[in-house]
């Protein structure tokens, strides 16, 4: 059915990997299919061949992994998704020969060469975890590794005096956080989501218009009913801060409402310090619940701290505030799936009585979290030189990107493209929101071979020096071309 010789292309360890598993999916998927069709009622020696599965119709590519440039060579990307294996490319990227071809789709970050990174630390991290003969392999507790649900409480909501993590947290101190690891940011979200739906009494949780795309799924399947509140005004490419507050005035109270802590995603716009006094004193006189979302701490600033302060905020006043946590981008862990779910309650007695529930969500869910990941940010966040370096590593990360930010405008600027292109400089994160339109999209990535999301999305920690020039190139070309 696919006669594919895969081993003749590959030539890497790597490869041959890939190819023995290409060929153990096939020999799998065909036997899998005889047993399938020999159980089936529907089926004899010489009958039609129809499955159960028949009604069973193609989903949609998801709009951002959809996207996805994975390390795998191209061939064989392609030879997976002829088995239907679950590979997040596209098609269409990875059939793409040409060698322009770029990936500006999904936020993961990608040095100057245009390769994914590894942290110095992290593997400095691992190899220590790798080194100790004394680990095991068992079963974490269902809320997870307690040292690394400890200091990533302690990382977004500020650490007491004791330690080289800044700054204080009174909700740490007076024991009323109640921390629990989880699969990611995602995962982070989505076991909060399935709390509120079975504890909290308001059912509406709002986000902001436009934001992770992940976001409406994420509440919607955990059974809340999401809408938007205004956020972003695409005449100033800004913040559109009175329809952010008129819209969150009139949401009934007790409603939940999700934030992005900082470098909000798709658009780069954060509201200043003073503006998010605002929005706390506002939700506060409301009774509306924060749910943040922090998926880049130190991306934003390249620091740890000014990227939490909007969190903090909320904390330092008393109430009651949810937040997700993620490490795949500020650590780099992607694949490792490492995340944390922090509940800040009144009392000790209530985030005690609000983890026994969590549990009783996360058992069925997925029983308890894996356990590398977790370990590996423990042991750096424990140590204060490994903490130290990371941080380093982290404003690295961050300044290219900003550095990408420069040298994207001064590229426009050079060519003369129409528009005023200083919101890629004002913008801030991951993402720069372009502006440009689902046809402009289109536009280049059939003749510039460049992919993004299809709201003019690019990821700015997917560019380099020397690939700046072909975006401008394209960019241009889809202002002046395209309407
Ligand atoms: N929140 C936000 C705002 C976010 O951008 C992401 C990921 C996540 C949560 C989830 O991250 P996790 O890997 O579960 O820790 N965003 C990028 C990847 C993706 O879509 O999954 C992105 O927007 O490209």
């Amino acid at each position: 059915m696919h006669g594919v010789n895969v081993s003749q292309s590959s030539s890497s360890p790597a490869d041959r990997r890939l190819s023995a598993l290409v060929r153990h999916l096939e020999g799998h998927s065909m036997d899998s299919a005889n047993h399938s069709i020999a159980a089936a009622p529907t089926s004899g020696s010489t009958g039609a061949r129809i499955s159960v599965f028949d009604h069973v119709v193609r989903a949609p590519e998801d709009p951002i992994l959809g996207v996805i440039l994975t390390h795998l060579p191209c061939s064989l990307c392609v030879r997976l998704s002829f088995l239907n294996f679950p590979v997040v490319v596209t098609v269409a990227y990875n059939k793409d020969p040409s060698p322009a071809k770029l990936n500006l789709g999904v936020g993961a970050y990608r040095t100057e060469e245009g390769k994914p990174l590894v942290l110095n630390v992290v593997r400095r991290a691992e190899q220590m975890l790798v080194n100790d003969s004394s680990r095991v392999k068992e079963y974490l507790p269902i809320v997870g590794l307690a040292d690394f649900n400890k200091l990533s409480a302690k990382l977004i909501l500020g650490a007491d005096r004791l330690v080289y993590l800044h700054g204080t947290s009174p909700a740490i101190q007076e024991n009323r956080v109640t921390t629990v690891q989880c699969l990611s940011g995602t995962g982070s979200l989505r076991v909060g989501a399935e709390f509120l739906a079975r504890h909290y009494h308001q059912h509406t949780i709002y986000i902001p218009l436009p934001t992770w795309g992940n976001h409406t799924k994420v509440f919607g399947l955990a059974g809340l009913s999401v809408k938007t509140y205004r956020y972003y005004d695409p005449a100033t490419r800004g913040l559109n801060f009175e329809g952010l507050l008129e819209d969150l005035r009139s949401a009934p109270s007790g409603a939940i409402v999700l934030l992005h802590a900082c470098a909000h995603n798709p658009t780069g716009v954060d509201p200043t310090t003073h503006q998010w006094e605002q929005i706390r004193q506002l939700m506060r006189s409301k009774a509306l619940l924060p749910f943040f979302d922090s998926a880049y701490q130190g991306f934003a600033s390249g620091n740890l701290d000014a990227d939490a302060e909007s969190v903090r905020m909320f904390v330092r006043d008393g109430g009651e505030c949810l937040v997700a946590q993620s490490f795949a981008k500020n650590m780099g862990l992607y694949g490792e799936r490492v995340g944390a779910l922090s509940i800040v309650c009144r009392t000790a007695d209530v985030a005690g009585r609000v983890e026994s529930q969590l549990k009783l969500v996360i058992r069925p869910m997925y029983s308890n979290p894996p356990i590398h990941g977790a370990s590996i940010v423990s042991t750096i966040l424990k140590d204060r030189t490994m903490f130290q370096e990371w941080t380093i590593e982290l404003k690295a990360m961050a300044d290219r990107i900003i550095s990408m930010r420069q040298q994207l405008f001064d590229a426009l600027r050079g060519r003369g493209t129409p528009g005023d292109w200083s919101h890629i400089i004002k913008q801030i994160g991951m993402f720069t929101f372009t502006g440009l339109n689902s046809e402009q999209v289109a536009f280049m990535r059939k003749e510039y071979h460049i992919y993004m999301t299809s709201d003019g999305r690019i990821s700015m920690a997917g560019l380099s020096s020397r690939t700046v020039p072909h975006l401008a190139d394209a960019i241009h070309a889809a202002v002046t071309r395209v309407a």
